[in-house]
C-alpha cells in the first residue's frame, strides 16, 4: 500500500480524501485483511497532511468497523472475524471463558471503590441501605481489544477491600470462600451511548448487549450483581438446549 496521492484535483476535507484512498486499497486488493497500516506519523509525512488530520481519517473508519487498532501496535486492515463465544448454560467467569478459548483476558479498572449502599444497590443485593457495598467497574479486553464494560457490586461481607481484587472477581470471591453457585442472567439489545462507545471503541449509537447477571451464595444471599455492555459485533453467546423429559 503506497498511499503516494491524495487526489490533489478531488476537493472535499482531506481525511474524508484519506478515507476513500484507503476504501479503494481495500476495494482493490492492495489492503488485505490484517494487514498493517504504515504508522500514523509516517502516513502524515508521505501525504503531507498533519497527524490531526490521519487519527481522524483512521478513527472514522476504525468506528465503521472497516479499520481496528490495537494500543501500542498499530491499526490494521478489518475487524477479526472470529467473534468470542459466551457460554450461557455455565456459571463461569469472565477470565475462565476467555482463556478456555484460547484469548488472553484483559481488565483495565474504571472505578475500584466501597461506600454505603444506595436504595437501589440495596435492593439489587439484598441488602439494607447504607450497608457496606464494593463497586467495581471494569473495561473487559480479549486479546487487547475492549470488548465489555462490566459493572459489578458485591456485599463488602464478601470483599471488604476493593483494592484487593486482582484480574479476576470470581478469583477473589473464591479465595474469600464467596463462589457464587448459581446466578440469573438477563439479556436485552442496547445501543451506546458516547462516553461507552469511546471505551469500547465503536461508534456511537452502535449496537451492544446488555447483561444482567445477579449471582447468589449457597444459602440464597446475592454475592453479585453485574451489569455489563458488551460489544454488539464481539461475541455470540451459545447455549446448549435439550428437550425435558
Ligand atoms: C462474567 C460475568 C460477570 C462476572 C465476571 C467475573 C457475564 C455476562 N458476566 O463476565 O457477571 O462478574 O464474569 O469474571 O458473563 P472475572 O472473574 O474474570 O472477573
Amino acid at each position: 500500500f503506497r498511499p503516494d496521492r491524495l487526489g490533489g484535483e478531488e476537493s472535499g476535507p482531506l481525511y474524508l480524501r484519506l478515507q476513500s484512498l484507503i476504501r479503494a486499497g481495500i476495494a482493490e486488493g492492495r489492503l488485505r485483511t490484517n494487514d498493517a497500516l504504515p504508522a500514523e506519523r509516517e502516513l502524515a509525512t508521505q501525504l503531507g497532511v498533519s497527524r490531526v488530520t490521519v487519527r481522524k481519517a483512521l478513527r472514522g473508519l476504525v468506528d465503521e468497523g472497516v479499520l481496528r487498532q490495537r494500543h501500542g501496535s498499530g491499526t490494521y486492515v478489518g475487524r477479526p472475524a472470529e467473534r468470542i463465544r459466551q457460554p450461557l448454560s455455565r456459571l463461569t467467569s469472565f477470565t475462565e471463558d476467555m482463556t478456555a478459548s484460547g484469548h488472553v483476558p484483559g481488565t483495565r479498572w474504571l472505578d475500584r471503590s466501597a461506600g454505603p449502599a444506595t436504595a437501589e444497590e440495596a435492593t439489587l443485593l439484598g441488602i439494607a441501605p447504607g450497608d457496606a457495598v464494593t463497586r467495581l467497574t471494569r473495561l473487559r479486553l480479549v486479546d487487547g481489544d475492549p470488548v465489555a464494560i462490566e459493572r459489578a457490586i458485591v456485599p463488602a461481607t464478601a470483599i471488604p477491600d476493593p483494592a484487593k481484587v486482582g484480574a479476576s472477581l470470581y478469583d477473589a470471591l473464591a479465595g474469600a470462600g464467596m463462589q457464587p453457585v448459581r446466578a440469573v442472567q438477563r439479556l436485552a439489545a442496547v445501543s451506546l451511548g458516547e462516553s461507552e462507545a469511546r471505551l469500547l471503541e465503536a461508534a456511537p449509537g452502535s449496537a451492544a448487549v446488555a447483561i444482567e447477571r445477579i449471582a447468589y451464595l449457597p444459602d440464597g444471599s446475592v454475592v453479585e450483581c453485574t451489569r455489563s455492555h458488551y460489544r454488539g459485533d464481539a461475541c455470540d453467546f451459545v447455549a446448549e438446549l435439550s428437550l425435558s423429559p
